[in-house]
């Protein structure tokens, strides 16, 4: 290696002075060629990424299935609305907007029928989250192959700027009896797909979300309306909402008891089991990549379902040691959030991880510690410690903890 090393106060210093240190080291230095001066290709309504980008979502299984999000090949925080993770159960129904009825009924005073456009006249919010499925990062607790990329493991997570009304805005209006305990969230997908959510979720941040990232949510997203809730577990969001109905007892549909328990290595089990714990991932380096010898920023994204990410550590020893990393601001409640930390490497075999803490000061369990909670072969919620193992010739894998 050639190239110049920085200081690691130098690196801090100037962003640029590693930009330049790494140019230096790879190409003489001079004037880039000259432009044609042509005039470039004229626009369109709709743009579109610039030719030598391809990011795509990884599928598995088409009709009912998971696409993953490449959580390592993007930057920032917000997923682009066309690689945001798609899971379902029954396919991608087409939904007429025009013919759109949310009905809402059961213990409440006004049975009421809401068309599209007289819930976008409601008071709306906006919202930034996640969506992560329950069974994220399955692929990292089934098996012990080295060859994943981040969104090969944990792709079932997006985050999104979601727009809509308060469901509470929607229940004030049609006044909810006392004795409502639950909420039957219900979709017009082939699987009439249905969740019970408790009452207190749905007065405190429920959105029926009819915007996703400025435009009208995608057809996979729950086109024209879905629900989200904030922090929890993916499948509760239900997509193509079609009905509420408000209830003293949840309904123990099929879609809440065949799947989506926890199940404890004690026997027990836990049902409605809804947020998600402090998690995090180390999106680059991380495997195809590989790294030389210098300075690399370490990148990843973290989220809680119980609110902030208060801290990130990051351990380039295997675990031996564990150091802070700096993580952008504003750091919003249940959101994504990318932490950065500067690390050189000296061209040893290690591995790299990352450990978050939550504001609730829950901090991301390391593998011993989940596999010891859980019943074997229950995946869902697993949000232990992940690693990336470096090898001395710069190769890159996927390790477990
Ligand atoms: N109607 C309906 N809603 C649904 C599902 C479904 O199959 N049908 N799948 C759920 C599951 S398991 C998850 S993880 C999320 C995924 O949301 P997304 O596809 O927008 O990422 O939708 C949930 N809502
Ligand atoms: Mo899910």
């Amino acid at each position: 290696m050639t190239r110049p090393l920085l200081g690691r106060r130098e690196l801090l210093r100037s962003a640029s002075g590693l930009v330049a240190s790494i140019a230096a080291g790879r190409h003489a230095l001079g004037a880039p060629a000259p432009a044609s001066g042509a005039p470039g290709r004229p626009m369109a309504p709709l743009s579109e990424r610039a030719p030598a980008e391809h990011p795509a979502r990884a599928l598995h299984e088409r009709l009912t299935g998971i696409s993953a999000t490449p959580l390592g090949e993007l930057d920032g925080t917000i997923t682009p609305s066309d690689l945001h993770f798609t899971r379902h159960h029954a396919g991608i129904p087409a939904v007429d907007p025009s013919r759109f009825e949310l009905l809402v009924h059961g213990l409440i005073d006004r049975p009421t029928v809401f068309r599209l456009d007289e819930l976008r006249r409601l008071p709306s919010r906006t919202v930034t989250c996640f969506i992560e499925c329950a069974g994220n990062g399955l692929p990292a607790v089934r098996s012990a192959a080295r060859d994943r990329t981040p969104g090969d493991i944990d792709g079932a997570t997006s985050n999104s700027e979601w727009t809509g009304v308060a469901l509470r805005t929607v229940l004030d209006e049609v006044g909810v009896k006392p004795g409502a305990r639950w909420l039957l969230a219900q979709s017009e997908d082939a699987g009439r797909y249905a969740r019970s959510i408790p009452i207190e979720k749905a007065l405190d941040d429920a959105l029926l979300a009819y915007g996703q990232n400025g435009e009208p949510i995608r057809a996979e997203q729950g086109y024209p309306l879905r629900l989200v809730l904030p922090g929890w577990e993916g499948s509760a969001s239900v997509k193509w909402l079609r009905r509420v109905e408000l209830g003293e007892r949840p309904w123990l549909t099929r879609d809440e008891t065949a799947r989506y328990s926890t199940i404890l290595r004690d026997g027990r089990v836990r049902l409605f089991d809804f947020e998600l714990g402090p998690k995090s991932i180390i999106t680059s380096p991380a495997y195809p990549r590989t790294v030389d010898v210098g300075w690399w920023e370490i990148r990843g994204l973290a989220w809680s379902g119980a609110g902030r990410i208060a801290r990130v550590e990051i351990s380039v020893d295997a675990g031996a040691t564990w150091q802070d990393a700096r993580l952008d601001a504003p750091v919003l409640p249940r959101a994504h959030t990318r932490f950065r930390y500067p690390w050189r490497w000296d061209g040893g075999a290690t591995a790299l991880c990352s450990r978050a803490t939550d504001e609730r000061g829950q901090v991301q369990p390391s593998w011993q510690e989940f596999s010891a909670a859980r019943a074997p072969g229950n995946d869902y919620h697993n949000n232990h410690v992940r690693g990336w193992r470096v090898e001395s010739d710069g190769r890159v894998w996927f390790e477990r903890g």
